[in-house]
């Protein structure tokens, strides 16, 4: 079974089970626990005949759990099984079974150590945290966290009981709502971790090994003495945690932290999540009730596991897992040496990303400044992560040896790949394709950063169109987890299979798109965006505009998205799709932008665009020099579509039919990766899942019907879709099972 290589020996006095990862999913909480096919049934099972062996077994005074699968103590819960339940009590009762074994771990009268090194996450924190002792180790890849949260659950198996009474309870909600990951250093800081193991350098064996066989060591070692009584478990908190506890004591002081969370939750999830709200719940209902039953938590984490967010974020956890796949195949030859054209905040994003990654990689500009100025930005971005203390000031600068800043194109003929992030222009598009070509060696990968710019029109001047690829990164490119594809009919499947892996080794999640005008992303936030003018136009204003689409769900309201992206990049964009799609792109005015460029309101990156920008405040006011502007443009608001909830629906209806449109025509090959673009590209709200299951949960046929109804106001922009009418007709066809 899965136990059979756990280490009983009755010399030892300590048992050492080895858990094994269980697939390696990333989050397997209750590995001992869950009971709903034979897998579980069988973990549970074996689980609990070992930790049976322990208690009844008078030989063995304690025990330490360790994994025996490197770079993961234990990951989480396999989702298979929290989805495959029908009902929400299915999923109580796994909940419960779990708890009720990892109290029995808790209260053994013989001490139980967690030794851990690699990802302790969701159960397998929980497992920990139950434990008496945990012994972690101090590498990089150690990190603990909660991250149910994130996948609309909460901490199922007595996490929000046992955090707050390890760390106390602020930093208890911290780790539980935000997910965020805890490295080891850290979380012996807060009280979570007891000790910590320093890496081993190299030896014999890989420094891993050694490391995870000196944990053991020290473990075996720590729960030895725990038995014969020379250390104690016993945990001296900081005066800091003994304050804090002190405070939580009084009843009315811990009303205030939960009013004070919960009133920040609010504000920043819009109540459109509601896990970190029952999280704060639940843990309220065990305060007032203390040791009383634990029913209504169980039926708390039910009722969240079958909420249309939860399978909406689990949709997008596992799009994500998807994405993450090279679906291309391994490339003839691996990419070692990178080249970027331009270095401007695009190019030098893209230089950060590589090098950070272990790519060999020559940032070309054509002007010294620009190039100082991009060098700047790449040591900026490392030196940022040194300050966070996640890379020492020896491997940032032991990476930067690996950035070669340069005005010309020396060393292109060792590289594998050529990105070019330079203007947005066919003609110097074309100039710089057909310099590189001169240069580069024959199996290199020609790849383009253009945002509408039609790749095979980039291609059509190459020598060797079957190695032209564009690869349309997102601003900033060190924080934005989206790359997007895109192949023409003549790129080869080794220059995408090439493409793909450089863009997973940058750290991305990667779709794949076809060749055309606006590609997938670009394409869709085109309409949505021409319905934001329209909107203007008939007098509501920016904060209005923002206020709506926020509270739909985007973390960006549209019209500050316009000012982030840049006002004449947007003209640009309009323009270029406008003529390529006609009216379906139309319903603002694009004249409007013109004028606004023109007066210099470009956005952001020029401290004026619908709002004012100054730096250091935060407080933003509207840019009162667009009351002109749009008094110009205004024209009559329609009483029939300008409610709030309208204005929200006509600018979403007008985004996912275009994201439909985009799967008809082929652009996009998956819903999968229609959805993972748009949220992790565009901000579609991760609630909803993505343009895809939103029409899934909201229905097709409720789609089309109000597309119809603003279609009859303004006319042929709001035509639905064949795909969508085919869903409409077919209430039983979904993009998503
Ligand atoms: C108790 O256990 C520790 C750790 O294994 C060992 O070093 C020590 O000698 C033991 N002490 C006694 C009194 O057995
Ligand atoms: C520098 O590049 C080489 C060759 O690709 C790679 O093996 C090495 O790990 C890189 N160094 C760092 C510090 O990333
Ligand atoms: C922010 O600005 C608005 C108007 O521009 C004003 O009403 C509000 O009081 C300001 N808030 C703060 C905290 O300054
Ligand atoms: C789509 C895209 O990211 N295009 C960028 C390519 O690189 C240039 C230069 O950095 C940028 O100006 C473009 O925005």
């Amino acid at each position: 079974g899965f136990f059979s290589h756990c280490i009983m020996t009755q010399d030892e006095l300590n048992f050492i089970v080895k858990l094994p990862c269980l697939l390696g999913s990333w989050f397997m909480v209750l590995i001992c626990c869950f009971q709903v096919n034979t897998l579980s049934k069988q973990l549970s099972s074996e689980f609990t005949d070992i930790m049976n062996e322990i208690w009844a077994n008078e030989a063995v005074k304690s025990a330490v759990l360790i994994s025996s699968k490197p770079g993961s103590f234990i990951a989480g819960a396999d989702l298979d099984m929290i989805e495959a339940c029908k009902t929400s009590q299915e999923v109580a009762q796994l909940s419960q079974e779990g708890q009720k074994m990892l109290e029995k771990i808790e209260q053994s009268p013989k001490p139980v150590v967690a030794a851990i090194s690699g990802s302790c996450l969701g159960g397998g924190l929980e497992l920990a945290i139950a434990c008496h002792y945990r012994i972690a180790t101090k590498e990089k890849k150690t990190v603990l966290a909660t991250p149910e949260v994130l996948l609309g659950l909460l901490p199922g198996a007595g996490g929000t009981q046992r955090l707050p009474k390890m760390v106390g309870l602020p930093a208890a909600f911290d780790i539980m709502l935000t997910g965020r990951n805890i490295r080891a250093d850290r979380a012996k800081k807060m009280g979570l971790v007891d000790q910590l193991v320093d890496p081993l350098g190299p030896g014999v064996k890989s420094p891993e090994a050694r490391t995870i066989e000196y944990l053991e060591e020290v473990a075996i070692d720590f729960a030895r003495g725990l038995a014969n009584r020379t250390v104690s478990a016993k945990r001296s908190k900081g005066l800091m945690q003994k304050l804090t506890d002190y405070a939580m004591a009084v009843p009315f002081v811990r009303q205030q932290v939960y009013k004070t969370v919960e009133n920040k939750v609010r504000k920043q999830t819009k109540g459109l999540y509601p896990a970190p709200l029952k999280i704060i719940e639940v843990r309220q209902l065990l305060n007032a009730k203390l040791s009383a039953s634990l029913f209504p938590f169980f039926q708390n984490f039910g009722q969240l596991a079958v909420t249309k967010e939860s399978k909406a974020l689990l949709g997008l956890y596992r799009g994500q897992v998807y994405c993450k796949k090279n679906k291309f195949g391994t490339p003839q030859q691996e990419v070692k040496t990178l080249a970027v054209l331009g270095a401007g905040l695009m190019g030098a994003g893209i230089a950060q990303v590589s090098v950070d990654k272990g790519l060999k990689t020559i940032l070309k500009d054509t002007a010294q400044q620009g190039l100082d100025r991009g060098q700047q930005q790449v040591f900026k971005g490392l030196n940022s992560k040194v300050k966070k203390k996640s890379l020492t000031s020896f491997e940032r600068d032991s990476i930067l040896s690996n950035l070669t800043g340069q005005l010309d194109y020396k060393g292109f003929e060792k590289a594998d790949m050529v990105i070019e992030a330079v203007f947005e222009d066919i003609n110097i598009k074309h100039k710089v394709l057909k310099e590189v070509e001169a240069v580069i060696p024959a199996h290199c990968v020609f790849a383009s950063n253009t945002s509408a710019l039609p790749i095979s029109q980039i291609a059509a001047v190459s020598k060797r169109p079957e190695k032209v690829i564009g690869m349309h990164y997102f601003s900033p490119v060190d924080r934005m987890q989206l790359l997007e594809i895109i192949t023409t009919d003549k790129t080869s499947q080794d220059t995408a299979a090439s493409a793909v892996a450089v863009g997973l080794k940058q750290g991305k999640i990667v779709i794949v798109v076809k060749d055309g005008p606006g590609f997938y992303t670009t394409r869709c936030l085109g309409p949505m965006l021409a319905e934001v003018v329209r909107v203007l136009q008939e007098g509501t204003d920016p904060k209005k505009i923002d206020a709506i689409s926020t509270a739909f769900g985007f973390p960006v309201g549209a019209a500050t998205l316009i000012d982030e992206v840049g006002v004449d990049v947007a003209t640009h964009v309009a323009e270029d799709l406008g003529k390529a799609f006609g009216e379906r792109f139309g319903g603002g005015s694009i004249e409007l932008f013109k004028l606004m460029v023109e007066k210099g309101f470009l956005g952001r990156k020029a401290g004026k665009g619908f709002y004012i920008y100054q730096e250091g405040v935060k407080n933003r006011s509207v840019n009162s020099g667009m009351d002109e502007i749009l008094a110009r443009f205004k024209l009559p608001a329609k009483p029939e579509v300008c409610t709030d909830e309208d204005i929200q629906m006509r600018l979403v209806t007008r985004f996912v039919n275009e994201a439909a449109m985009c799967l008809q025509e082929g652009i996009l090959s998956s819903p999968v990766e229609g959805d993972i673009g748009a949220v992790f590209g565009l901000g579609f709200p991760p609630c909803l899942g993505g343009p895809f299951r939103y029409v899934d949960s909201y229905g097709a046929k409720q789609l089309v019907d109000k597309l119809r109804k603003y279609e009859a106001v303004y006319g042929s922009q709001f035509t639905p879709c064949q795909l969508l009418l085919d869903y409409a007709n077919n209430p039983s066809k979904k993009f998503h099972q």
